[in-house]
């Protein structure tokens, strides 16, 4: 096995005893959700996991080793710690090289996934093009590890921080497929709809597992988005939360922020804005896709 990789105890059991596993990422934890939300929602998700058949693996860096499963300790570690570097595609190499602790994006955990053999993978929201990127050319790393790394995500969608209808056209052009699960619409993360529609509408997660399996028996790379909407009675109202994003957006253009650093930077605003509702909304998502997650892992593992 790949000298870079370090399996927790019990995803290593359950890769030998061939058992479904959802991975997970870490940046979520460590730059998404504050203290100590963040590490409780970590621990309550991977539970969700197990009582819903597979086995959970988060994905994060430590040690010069890309650790697949987390114990409690590094859980609540990354959850704490102030110097854990948010890691995408570009950081991936410098961060093991010099031993240093890295949270992993979505792009960075579906990379980590591949090379474990996890072939489905659970997060909230996906990077995407943000809006103003025809200037900026902000567009999020998660898209082009879409385009060529082997790894369903299930999601709520993207966040309208972002520019959704350009996310789609990029995802298009990269011949991702969105898929919706019993929703014909892109649900928006906070909301369970937009103004924009899936590829293709899945009901049943057997549908979702039989597609990703005909794509990669093709030898298409790449991965495809499962699009969860947030459950009706946590969904926020759209008004408030489109307010709540324009005020953001307008405080991350005053004060320059730039790079990386955007995405944590409007998700800390989201929270603060809407006095910690968009927070237990991105909880209740998570859980949500934790769910769908396990129930298509096992559906998986059955072809
Ligand atoms: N969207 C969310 N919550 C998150 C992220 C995105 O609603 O925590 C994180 C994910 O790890 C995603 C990353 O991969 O932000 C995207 O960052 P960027 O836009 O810098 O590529
Ligand atoms: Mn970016």
């Amino acid at each position: 096995m790949n000298q870079y990789i370090s399996f927790s105890e019990e995803v290593r059991t359950a890769k030998e005893q061939g058992k479904p596993i959802v991975a997970l990422e870490s940046t979520i934890i460590s730059h998404g959700m504050p203290y100590p939300q963040n590490v409780q929602t970590a621990r309550e998700v991977e539970q969700m996991i197990r009582e819903n058949g597979a086995i959970p693996a988060t994905i994060a860096i430590l040690d010069g080793k890309i650790k697949i499963g987390l114990s409690d300790s590094e859980l609540e570690m990354f959850g704490k710690s102030s110097d854990v570097a948010k890691a995408s595609r570009r950081d991936l190499a410098y961060l093991l090289a010099t031993k240093k602790k890295g949270a992993t994006t979505v792009a960075a955990t579906m990379i980590c996934a591949e090379l474990a053999g996890i072939p489905i993978f659970v997060t909230g929201g996906i990077g995407g093009v943000h809006r103003g990127a025809e200037t900026t050319m902000d567009i999020s790393a998660d898209l082009e590890e879409l385009a060529q790394t082997n790894v369903a995500v299930i999601c709520a969608g993207a966040k309208s921080i972002l520019d959704l209808g350009l996310t789609l056209e990029y995802l298009e052009t990269k011949g991702v497929p969105v898929i919706g699960y019993q929703t014909d619409i892109l649900p928006a993360f906070y909301t369970r709809t937009s103004n924009f529609s899936v590829n293709f509408r899945a009901n049943d997660v057997e549908t979702i597992a039989a597609t990703l399996k005909t794509k990669w028996d093709l030898n298409l790379k790449g991965g495809a988005v499962i699009a969860n909407p947030i459950p009706e009675e946590h969904a926020m109202d759209e008004k408030t939360i489109t307010a709540v994003i324009e005020s953001a957006l307008k405080e991350a253009n005053e004060q320059h922020i730039s790079g990386k650093e955007v995405t944590p930077f409007l998700l800390a605003k989201v929270k603060d804005l809407t006095g910690g509702k968009s927070l237990e909304s991105n909880i209740a998502l998570v859980k949500n896709n934790a769910v769908l997650g396990a129930k298509l892992a096992v559906s998986f593992t059955a072809l």
